[in-house]
């Protein structure tokens, strides 16, 4: 059965899979990837109200049927899923083989698996950091299996994403206990990976709050203060979402700029939330800037290694027809394409680097080399600047040129320069 036959998405215009740029094709950039979550499986209820969509899939095996064909006929690659999005309440097992002959038949590879340690009653006090030790026990148990599954998928990598890692009311909570039960969590898993020799790479997705009030994985710097507390710096890397950085007062380019700086970049949830609103709406992306910016940072650090662009995105809960998925899915990768080409474009030109050079090139200088090598002393430094009645010059950020620049190739995608 076909879900999707009578649907022709719109075409695109930016993305061209096996175009070249910078000497890859746009898809090996992007690695671009559908979630079953809110594509298959959301029902279009909210806080106020009821299931709205009409879906033709009904069973599970429909779900996942559907699932392909819809990621086939966008000309994707690759996938992301929770445990319960693919089997329901039954166990995983059960629909692993059906997923390997729809990925084979299909030429789709798995991005990442994740096991969904928040929905389950039992998780209502988290679940690494619930003060019973059993529902520990019961989370390594639901990790091992998705696991388990996502290394015979082939998965590329494997996210943890805690949404009751944190605590309500610190009246009732031992947060010290709850940390280093993470702590635990995260070394086990850790070790279990080397143990049955999955490939890919472990990450955590951070995210402020919601629905948990703090939540432990705040962002990417308190994600890298705690596994390097736990020693464990070197076995995970971040997913970042879009949507999440900006509930922790971050932007999207912010985070990905800080995990590159600590070697923690991994992944993307591609996604946007709303300004007036202050929840994780998950719209499909729509801001070019955002993500031009995002991906001029990313080929700078010379690309993905394991991750890609995952469209953690839903359709409006008006959007109520078949042809609206594809529409989402379409704004979400036209918007990821143009910002690929504007970053390339960036690159080409170098102008924007050289900006840069010239605004640090005081550091390529002796006096610059001696401080940071560390041959110059506090005292050292003082006296030099005292001997030599140093008073440097305020110059110029040059912020509004470069962000005129940035809109001119958005507009025009040719060389632009100002100056
Ligand atoms: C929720 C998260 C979730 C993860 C996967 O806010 O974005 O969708 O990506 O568990
Ligand atoms: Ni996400
Ligand atoms: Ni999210």
């Amino acid at each position: 059965m076909n879900f999707f036959q009578n649907i022709q998405p719109t075409e695109y215009q930016f993305y061209k899979p096996k175009q070249l740029v910078l000497g890859k094709t746009m898809e090996e950039h992007l690695r671009l990837s559908v979630c079953f979550w809110h594509t298959f499986c959301w029902q279009g209820t909210d806080m106020f109200g009821k299931s709205v969509f009409e879906r033709p899939w009904k069973t599970k095996e429909e779900k996942i049927r559907a699932g392909f064909e819809f990621i086939e006929k966008l000309s994707l690659k690759y996938y992301t899923f929770h445990d319960v999005d693919v089997a329901d309440e039954g166990p995983l097992e059960e629909v692993v083989g059906l997923m390997a002959e729809e990925m084979e038949k299909r030429q789709i590879e798995l991005l990442w698996g994740t096991a969904n340690l928040t929905g389950h009653p039992r998780y209502l006090a988290g679940a690494a950091t619930n003060p019973d030790p059993y529902v520990f026990a019961s989370a390594v148990h639901q990790v091992k299996e998705t696991l388990d599954a996502t290394h015979q998928l082939n998965g590329h990598n494997y996210v943890l994403w805690g949404g009751r890692e944190g605590y309500e009311t610190h009246l009732n909570t031992d947060m010290a206990q709850e940390l280093n039960q993470l702590g635990r969590f995260l070394s086990l898993l850790a070790d279990y990976k080397h143990k049955i020799g999955f490939k890919g790479t472990l990450l955590i997705e951070p995210k402020p709050h919601e629905p948990t009030k703090h939540q432990y994985d705040f962002d990417v710097a308190n994600v890298y203060a705690f596994l390097q507390k736990h020693g464990l710096e070197k076995e995970y890397k971040v997913n970042i979402e879009c949507n999440h950085a900006t509930l922790s007062g971050h932007t999207l380019p912010h985070e990905v700029a800080y995990a590159i700086a600590h070697d923690l970049f991994g992944s993307i949830d591609a996604n946007q939330g709303d300004p007036l609103l202050g929840w994780d709406t998950d719209q499909f992306p729509s801001d070019i800037n955002t993500y031009t910016q995002t991906l001029y940072l990313i080929l700078l650090n010379g690309g993905f290694q394991s991750g890609g662009f995952n469209l953690d995105a839903k359709v409006r809960r008006q959007s109520l027809d078949l042809e609206d998925l594809f529409y989402g899915h379409v704004l979400g990768i036209e918007t990821i394409a143009k910002a690929l080409l504007n970053a390339a474009h960036l690159i080409e030109t170098g102008h924007l680097q050289e900006i840069v050079r010239k605004r640090y090139q005081g550091w390529e200088t002796d006096f610059g080399k001696q401080i940071m090598s560390g041959k110059m002393s506090f005292e050292t430094i003082s006296n030099y600047v005292k001997t030599n009645k140093i008073n440097p010059k305020p110059v110029s950020g040059r912020q509004e040129y470069i962000e005129l620049y940035l809109n001119r190739i958005n507009a025009e995608h040719e060389d632009v320069a100002l100056i």
